[in-house]
């Protein structure tokens, strides 16, 4: 009779450790996939931000290529020079530059011998 509740009440202490450590395997795994959770919204959050921030710097570099643009606006024609568009048509004596390549339609005739090269000196 004394073995049997020996026995038994060995069963219920194992199950008692059994159950304990099951328990606190779940509450670990349980943690551990709150934690992934938490990183996984962090890495949302962060995406977010840096999506967010790029944008910012898309608009203001638009609006930083727009003020340049309007505030110089260059011939085309004039690609390694800033001379503002005909008209007014300017002389080679009215601009800063010299020996500059010269593509396209040149409104201001800069390379009257069409040569590709603007006021040669
Ligand atoms: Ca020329």
């Amino acid at each position: 009779m004394k073995i049997i509740i020996i026995v038994v009440l060995a069963i219920i202490v194992g199950l008692v450790i059994i159950g304990g450590g099951l328990g606190t395997f779940v509450s670990y795994v349980g943690e551990g996939t709150e934690k992934i959770k938490q990183n996984e919204k962090l890495q949302d959050i962060k995406e977010q931000i840096s999506t967010t921030i790029n944008s910012e710097i898309e608009k203001s570099d638009i609006v930083i290529k727009s003020i340049s643009e309007s505030k110089n606006k260059c011939d085309p024609s004039y690609p390694d020079v800033c001379i503002s568009p005909y008209p007014p048509g300017l002389d080679c004596g009215e601009i800063s530059y010299s020996n500059f390549r010269v593509i396209g339609s040149d409104p201001h005739e800069f390379d009257k011998d069409g040569n590709g090269i603007g006021c040669e000196k």
